[in-house]
């Protein structure tokens, strides 16, 4: 299954459907999924639910805003949103919303995703949004789990837990250097 059919899914809608869902993941376009997909498969190793939708801010900006406005109310806690180019559309639906939103900025074929980059990290004064670095939607898994964490002491276990593997993991390599 490629990941174009795996986000259209309609069997993976229901199963997310059928949880209460905690994390919004959206995505300007179908083709940043290649990119987005990192998050969910975060979300997934940590046991987080969460939804996976396309919401455009230009090309779907009534859909856009009411996501936003609505997204708090219906239970979510965390908001990843990634786009490319002009990438309008974390930084909009941040201003619809009280919830925290982490931006992706998704690299296209020009401009190596510095393009998406500034036009999510350069917020104004009063409307934050949690930008990482070009492409790093595994970060923005890792950062919803983190925001999570901070009220649910068995997640926040669970990321103690995962960073003492990558420590360890980090500590193997090095050993494997110097033998
Ligand atoms: C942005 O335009 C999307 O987030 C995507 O990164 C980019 C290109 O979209 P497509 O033309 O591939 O649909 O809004």
């Amino acid at each position: 299954m490629n990941a174009r059919s795996e986000l259209a899914s309609p069997a993976k809608m229901n199963e997310r459907q059928n949880r209460v869902t905690t994390v919004g993941l959206i995505m300007g376009s179908d083709s940043d999924w290649p990119t987005m997909k990192a998050a969910a498969e975060v979300l997934d190793e940590f046991g987080v639910s969460y939804e996976v939708g396309v919401v455009s801010a230009h090309r779907t900006p009534v859909k856009m805003i009411e996501y936003g406005r609505a997204a708090a109310d219906r239970g979510l806690k965390v908001i990843i949103a990634g786009a490319g180019g002009a990438a309008a559309l974390p930084g909009m639906v941040a201003s619809v919303t009280p919830l925290p939103v982490i931006g992706v900025p998704v690299p296209l074929k020009h401009l190596d995703g510095m393009d998406s980059l500034l036009s999510i990290v350069q917020m104004p004064a009063g409307i934050p949004v949690a930008t990482v670095s070009i492409g790093n939607a595994r970060n923005a898994g890792l950062l919803a789990v983190r925001i999570l964490g901070a009220t649910d002491p068995e997640l926040r276990a669970r990321m103690v837990s995962f960073q003492e593997n990558l420590e360890q993991m980090i500590n193997e390599k090095d050993a494997k250097l110097q033998a």
